[in-house]
């Protein structure tokens, strides 16, 4: 199926289909995982479209178009992991050139900024974003990208897109929505103005923990145009096999979305009515500062949640380490379960002053709701809350 004839068709249809169609030469039904690293031309530039597999791949154009439909982009880049996706869209800027940036970002995204980008010339402003006023006092005249995620990993907080998007806007810069946590089968930024979305794929497109990949979504054909070049030129590109087992984790994201919402409201009510539990970041509850502002432009909550327990960071580690069916890891999105503790696992790289300044405690814990039976998720945390206290 094209891209360009499946518009009135539903989101899980498009999960299904976009992108693909059975192989002419067998019917097979999968995508083939095309192990080629170029293809045979029959004279000097005469070819069938495909030259070399670091500049284009059937297995990746399968994916890429199935991606763009998801969000409801024009055009569609894989790469190897979300790094790498977002470092192409900051390698699209020169030096002298400033970003606006949120101040709860994925820990990596922050070092790729400060340490890799910043040696550059390209410099960063992390503000909160869910402030316009605080995002708009950090503009400069060399201001060329306001950057968030939303909801923001791992404080959860809400970022109003259409109002940044139109801030942005009004003075000439671009608006890039990392889109994560959300995934497209419940919010969709180009719709809502941004410019661009990024994604790390690793995450809910994939849904199944075994492949690192990334994505850039965009509308605008010249903007398509400068990151095709550098998907070539600089070659962080996903393999085949990645591009098939991305292509096989999206058919379900539908499915495994509205299971993961269900899911993580489930436990978001039952963390909020813990007497041992301080606070819970969820923009699903009514208590959660971006409520009103998710609800407005995202058709489900997600299955992401992080909290505080009572008591000191010695608990909240303990805690962390007493789950038995949450598995103690990094990353996000997988169908099952997992819990972290951001200050030393994936916002370790982010200095202490800093994180503490945006809200990220040493204490936090967060929690990616995986697609298990909800009642051994609740009791799994309650067991590990009940052995944090008791130390056994
Ligand atoms: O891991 P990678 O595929 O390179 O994606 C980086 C990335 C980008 N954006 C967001 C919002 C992310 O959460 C991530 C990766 N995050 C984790 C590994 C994590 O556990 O938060």
């Amino acid at each position: 199926m094209s891209s360009s004839d499946d518009k009135d068709l539903g989101f899980s249809t498009r999960a299904v289909h976009a992108g693909q169609s059975p192989d002419p030469a067998t019917g097979a039904i999968m995508t083939p995982v095309y192990l080629t690293s170029t293809y045979v031309q029959e004279a000097p530039e005469k070819h069938k479209g495909f030259d070399y597999a670091r500049t284009v791949h059937p297995t990746r154009e399968a994916l890429q178009k199935n991606l763009a439909s998801l969000e409801g982009a024009a055009f569609g880049l894989c790469f190897a992991s979300g790094m790498a996706a977002t470092s192409t869209v900051i390698e699209a800027l020169s030096s002298g050139d400033h970003v606006v940036c949120g101040n709860d970002l994925y820990g990596g995204t922050y070092r790729v900024f400060t340490k890799v980008f910043a040696r550059f010339g390209v410099t960063f402003t992390f503000v909160d974003t869910t402030d316009l006023h605080a995002v708009e006092a950090a503009f400069t005249p060399q201001t060329k990208l306001v950057w968030i995620e939303t909801p923001s990993n791992p404080l959860l907080k809400i970022t109003d897109i259409r109002a940044i998007a139109k801030l942005a806007h009004a003075k000439k810069a671009k608006l890039v929505v990392d889109n994560t946590f959300a995934s497209p089968a419940l919010q969709r930024p180009l719709s809502l103005g941004a410019d661009v979305v990024v994604h790390s794929t690793t995450k809910y497109l994939g849904g199944h923990s075994d492949v690192v990949g990334g994505a850039i979504l965009v509308n605008d054909e010249a903007l398509h145009k400068e990151y095709k070049f550098l998907q070539n030129a600089v070659g962080a590109v996903p393999g085949p096999l990645d591009c098939f087992l991305l292509l096989r984790g999206t058919k379900t994201l539908a499915l495994r979305i509205e299971r993961h919402c269900q899911n993580a409201m489930i436990v978001a009510k039952h963390l909020l009515s813990h007497p041992e539990i301080a606070t819970v970041h969820y923009p699903g509850l009514p208590t959660h500062s971006g409520h009103e502002t998710a609800k407005g432009q995202m058709s489900g909550f997600g299955g992401m949640i992080s909290f505080e327990l009572k008591g000191d960071m010695e608990r909240a580690k303990r805690m962390i380490s007493s789950c038995e069916i949450f598995a103690l890891a990094e990353s996000l999105g997988g169908v099952e379960s997992l819990i972290g503790h951001p200050a030393s696992m994936t916002h370790g790289s982010i200095p202490r002053e800093e994180r503490l300044k945006a809200g990220l405690t040493d204490g936090l814990i967060r929690l990616s709701v995986g697609i298990e039976d909800a009642a051994d998720l609740t009791a799994d945390l309650d067991r590990a809350i009940n052995r944090s206290l008791t130390g056994k």
